[in-house]
C-alpha cells in the first residue's frame, strides 16, 4: 500500500481540514461520534476493503462491532439504541463511507430502513422482539420494497399479502429485487399490497417459502449484498404486520432516513477521494514537478475542495433542521441529489488526477466511483429527486 493510499483513505489530510472549519460547527457529543467512527473505519474496514471489495466478501464479524459501537439505530431511542443527535448520525454515515459505500449501506439498511420501521410503526411486541438484538448486531434486517421491474414506482408493487379467512393468517407471494443483506438477513420488513392499500410485514428470513439470493453479477458494493427475494405463499401469523403503517407513507418515512444518512455518506467517498488525489498530485512528478504544481490541476483540486464542503455544509444545514424536527422530504431530496452527484464528480476528476494508477486497487477511487453508481440509483434516482423538487417547485406532478 503506498503512502499516498493511507493518507488519502484514513481521514482528512490535514489540508482539507484546514480549508474549512466544519469541526468548529459540531458539538463535543458529535464530534466524539465522528472520532469514534473514523477509528473505526480505519482500524476495522479499510485494512481489508479492497480484498473483500474484490471477492464479494461481506465480513459479517464487523455487525457485532458495529452494535457495540453504538452505530445501528443509533438516531432511534429506547430497546439499546443510543438515541444520538441527527449531526451524529449523519457525521458516522460520513466516516464509514469514507471507508466503503457498502459498510454505510449496512449501517443504513439496519437502522435507517428496517429498525426506523419496526420502531416507528410496529407494535411495542413487534419492538422488543427484535430492537435489542438488532442494535446490538445480534440480528441482521433488509427491507423489501424495490421489485423486480424497477425501484422508482413503489405504487406499482405487485407482491400481495392475502389474509385467510379462518386463520387470520397472512399469505405473502411476490418478488423483490437490491435488498441488501437479505441473504444473511433474520428479519425482512416486506411490503406489499393488501385490500387496505400497502402495509408492512415482519418476515422472519426462516419462514417456508421466502428465499434470498444474492445477486452476484455487481460491480459495485462489492463487499456487501444485495438480494432477489422470492415470496412463495409465505405464511404468516396475524400479528405479523407493522401496525401503525398504512400506505407509502410508511416505506417513505423510512427512505428519509436512509436518504438523510446518504446525503453525508457520500460526501465521506468524495472526501477520500479528493484526499487520494491531493496526495498523489503532492508527489507525481510529470515534466520535472510535482502535478500539483501545475495550474490544471490545483484548479481541478479547488473545485474539488468547493463542491465537498458546499455538500458537507448542506449536509449539516439538513441536520440542524432535522433535530429541530423542520426536515422535509423535499429538502432531503437537495441533499441528496446534490451529495452523490457532486461525489460523483469528484471522484471522477481525482480519478484523472491519479492517472492511470486512478483505475487500479492501490487507490480507493474506482471503488468508490464503482460504488456511489449504486448509491446514486437507490434511495431515489438523480431523475427522482428532481422530479419531487420540480413537484415541489410547481405544484404539478410529472412523474408519469
Ligand atoms: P405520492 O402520492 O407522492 O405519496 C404517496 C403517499 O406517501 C407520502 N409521501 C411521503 N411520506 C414521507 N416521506 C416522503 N418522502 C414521502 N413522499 C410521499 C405522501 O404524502 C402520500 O401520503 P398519503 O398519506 O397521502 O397517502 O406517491 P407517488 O407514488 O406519486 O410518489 C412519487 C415518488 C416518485 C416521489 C415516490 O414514488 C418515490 O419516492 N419514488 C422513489 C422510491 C425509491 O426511492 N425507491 C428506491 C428504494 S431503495 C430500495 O428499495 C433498496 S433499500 C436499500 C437496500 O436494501 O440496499
Amino acid at each position: 500500500m503506498t503512502d499516498e493510499r493511507q493518507g488519502g483513505a484514513c481521514g482528512p489530510t490535514p489540508l482539507v481540514d484546514e480549508v474549512f472549519d466544519i469541526e468548529a460547527l459540531l458539538s463535543d457529543d458529535e464530534l466524539a461520534w465522528q472520532l469514534k467512527a473514523r477509528e473505526f473505519a480505519t482500524r476495522r474496514i479499510l485494512p481489508i476493503i479492497e480484498d473483500d471489495f474484490e471477492n464479494k466478501h461481506f465480513r459479517q464479524e464487523l455487525v457485532a462491532e458495529l452494535g457495540a459501537a453504538g452505530f445501528l439505530g443509533m438516531h432511534l431511542t429506547g430497546y439499546g439504541c443510543a438515541g444520538a443527535g441527527a449531526v451524529a448520525y449523519g457525521l458516522v454515515c460520513q466516516e464509514i463511507e469514507a471507508a466503503d459505500s457498502g459498510w454505510r449501506t449496512f449501517v443504513s439498511v439496519q437502522g435507517s430502513l428496517a429498525m426506523t420501521a419496526i420502531h416507528k410503526f410496529g407494535s411495542e411486541e413487534q419492538r422488543q422482539r427484535w430492537l435489542p438484538g438488532m442494535a446490538a448486531g445480534a440480528l441482521i434486517g433488509c427491507f423489501a420494497l424495490t421489485e423486480p421491474t424497477g425501484g422508482s414506482d413503489p405504487a406499482g408493487m405487485s407482491t400481495t399479502a392475502t389474509r385467510e379467512g379462518l386463520s387470520g393468517d397472512w399469505v405473502l407471494d411476490g418478488s423483490k429485487r437490491w435488498i441488501g443483506m437479505a441473504s444473511v438477513a433474520d428479519v425482512a420488513v416486506v411490503w406489499a399490497q393488501t385490500d387496505d392499500g400497502v402495509r408492512g410485514f415482519l418476515v422472519p428470513t426462516s419462514t417456508p417459502g421466502f428465499t434470498a439470493t444474492p445477486i452476484d453479477t455487481k460491480l459495485s458494493m462489492r463487499a456487501s449484498i444485495q438480494c432477489d427475494i422470492r415470496l412463495d405463499g409465505v405464511r404468516l401469523p396475524a400479528d405479523a404486520m407493522l401496525p401503525d403503517a398504512r400506505g407509502l407513507s410508511g416505506p417513505f418515512s423510512c427512505l428519509n432516513e436512509a436518504r438523510f444518512g446518504i446525503v453525508w455518506g457520500a460526501m465521506g467517498a468524495a472526501r477520500s477521494c479528493l484526499d487520494a488525489a491531493i496526495g498523489r498530485a503532492r508527489t507525481r512528478e510529470v515534466f520535472g514537478k510535482p502535478i500539483g504544481a501545475t495550474q490544471l490541476i490545483q484548479a481541478k483540486l479547488a473545485d474539488m475542495l468547493v463542491e465537498y464542503e458546499k455538500g458537507v455544509l448542506l449536509a449539516l444545514h439538513l441536520g440542524r433542521l432535522k433535530q429541530r424536527g423542520a426536515l422535509t422530504p423535499a429538502q432531503i431530496s437537495v441533499g441528496k441529489l446534490n451529495s452523490v452527484r457532486e461525489a460523483l464528480r469528484i471522484a471522477s476528476e481525482a480519478r484523472s488526477i491519479l492517472g492511470g494508477d486512478g483505475v487500479t486497487s492501490e487507490f480507493p477511487v474506482m471503488r468508490h466511483l464503482a460504488n456511489l453508481e449504486s448509491v446514486r440509483t437507490y434511495e431515489g434516482t438523480d431523475e427522482i429527486h428532481q422530479l419531487v423538487l420540480g413537484r415541489a417547485l410547481t405544484g404539478l406532478s410529472a412523474f408519469a
